[in-house]
């Protein structure tokens, strides 16, 4: 006789029963069994992961039943907050409905194809780019592989097989694949796995604090910052380069925004070479900077658009690719079959949330907000932490904003990079129940765009008193020193 296998009770105690969390179970089932992404396995064992388990609003709950202020909407995805209902209900009806099929050989799915329409007809503007066609996948990584895969084969079918190289940015982020991650900038990945892949390049960011010349003005920076891609097109040969690829804000290289002319510089610049351009909006989209797609911010004519993150607020995973009509025309009129995709793209019940979740965006115009009303409200509380005396600058843009934590005020010194100052600020953020992200010494906030003024200025109050307790620590462990500093006692 068969003897059925042992397993977790059927109702596990652990998954059901959340008044009474057991946290100390879960940290040690947790650093058992559940590697994190970007993790220092062995630190995180050390202190056990915070657990949270409830989220409504702006605000989720862990599971010491600790509220924390979300002031990074998850991770740039819960734009319209936690707890909404009507995703949780479209979810459930396309389960019940159809909860998978595949969108491979020739058959599709009603939700893929009314979002597929909604998102070209959200991204077209009269006199801007036309887009109707969208490439899904399931997240921004996929979707950087798929933009990839599509500008190579999008210059093989031009007749120009030698256009293989696309330009990047140093500290960008565009995912964590190995097309994605050798996309992004970052030192620290391309430094584990051989990255980056052949023919992708990268040129400096366009962030004022590390490159601007003494005197020089925002605007000519802006500029001269465009003006290296140029030079990288040059050096590369503009007969090899497929495409440029950058984040409308730099998100999470630490918020840079870059100055207004930098965009429509660039776009001028890609023009004349007749390169490709790839917003990548996974961040940027979605109202987070006040619009649909954030190319209409910053004037330019994308050829493909990369989003992910909040299509869905984050309730399921869901990414993809528009695809601009330069690009359609050619694949679809001259391609035969493009030999890529992935099993859940266009899947039906992530396509189902995302349509709901445009409705709610659309119905609770929190895009035109974002641009009119809590955005402004946001840049002018934010950027008031710029007299803080640990405060280098604050910036602010749309629902996203970043300072930098620095030694000398009146020089801008930074911290020296070992000290980790971000991570001693994000911990007091998180001891006073409100979750911002360090990068380096830039604290980086992205709140959804339900907020309300007073969640605003409930927010900035909180960063400011984690301010006051950063600068207590650094003159604590005299780090910091110059008579710019007040003595606080917080
Ligand atoms: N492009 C951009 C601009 C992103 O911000 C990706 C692509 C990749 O998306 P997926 O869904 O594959 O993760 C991202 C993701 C952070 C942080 O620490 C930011 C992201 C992911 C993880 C951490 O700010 N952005």
């Amino acid at each position: 006789m068969c003897e059925p296998p042992a397993g977790p009770d059927e109702e596990s105690p652990v998954v059901n029963t959340p008044a009474s969390w057991p946290t100390a179970e879960l940290q040690a089932l947790d650093s058992a069994h559940f590697l994190h992404p970007f993790t220092d396995f062995k630190d995180l064992a050390s202190r056990g992961a915070r657990i949270i388990t409830r989220g409504e609003g702006i605000y989720v709950w862990d599971s010491e039943g600790r509220r924390l202020l979300g002031a990074m909407s998850g991770l740039w995805c819960v734009n319209v907050g936690h707890g909404r209902r009507e995703l949780a209900q479209a979810a459930y009806d396309q389960i019940l409905q159809l909860p998978f099929y595949n969108s491979f050989f020739q058959t599709s799915n009603v939700p893929a194809i009314r979002l597929a329409e909604r998102l070209a007809t959200l991204a077209s503007r009269p006199g801007g780019p036309v887009f109707q066609h969208v490439f899904f996948s399931s997240s921004g990584s996929e979707a950087n592989d798929t933009n990839v895969r599509m500008v190579r084969r999008y210059w093989d079918l031009m007749g120009q097989p030698g256009r293989q190289v696309i330009i990047s940015r140093r500290n960008a982020y565009h995912g964590s694949t190995m097309a994605g991650a050798s996309l992004g900038g970052m030192e620290g990945m391309h430094a584990q796995g051989g990255l980056p892949i052949p023919g992708i390049v990268h040129i400096d960011q366009p962030y004022f604090r590390q490159h601007a010349r003494p005197g020089e003005t925002p605007a000519d920076f802006g500029r001269r910052a465009a003006s290296w891609l140029e030079e990288k097109i040059l050096e590369v040969g503009p007969e090899q380069v497929a495409a440029f690829i950058g984040e409308p804000v730099q998100g999470a290289g630490g918020v840079i925004i870059p100055p207004e002319t930098y965009w429509p510089e660039i776009q001028r610049i890609v023009d004349k070479y007749g390169i490709l351009l790839i917003s990548d909006e996974v961040i940027c989209a979605f109202g987070r900077l006040g619009h649909w797609f954030a190319f209409e911010k910053f004037g330019y004519r994308p050829d493909l658009v990369t989003f992910a993150k909040a299509v869905t607020s984050g309730y399921v995973p869901l990414g993809g690719v528009l695809v601009g009509e330069r690009v359609a025309r050619v694949l679809i009129e001259r391609g035969g079959e493009f030999n890529h995709g992935y099993t859940y793209s266009g899947h039906p019940v992530a396509c189902a949330v995302a349509l709901a979740n445009l409705d709610l965006l659309a119905r609770e115009g929190l895009v035109d907000k974002v641009r009119c009303d809590t955005g402004p409200w946001l840049a002018q509380r934010f950027t008031q932490l710029a007299d803080h005396p640990l405060v280098g600058d604050a910036q602010a843009c749309g629902m996203t904003a970043g300072l930098v934590l620095v030694k000398d005020k009146a020089t801008g010194a930074p911290f020296p990079s070992e000290l980790s100052v971000g991570m001693v600020c994000r911990g007091y953020c998180f001891d006073q129940g409100v979750v911002m992200r360090a990068v380096g010494d830039r604290m980086i906030i992205a709140p959804p765009l339900t907020m309300t003024h007073e969640q605003v200025d409930e927010m900035i109050g909180l960063i400011r008193h984690c301010l006051d307790l950063t600068l207590a620590h650094c003159q604590r462990e005299g780090w910091v020193s110059s008579p710019a500093f007040p003595q606080v006692t917080p």
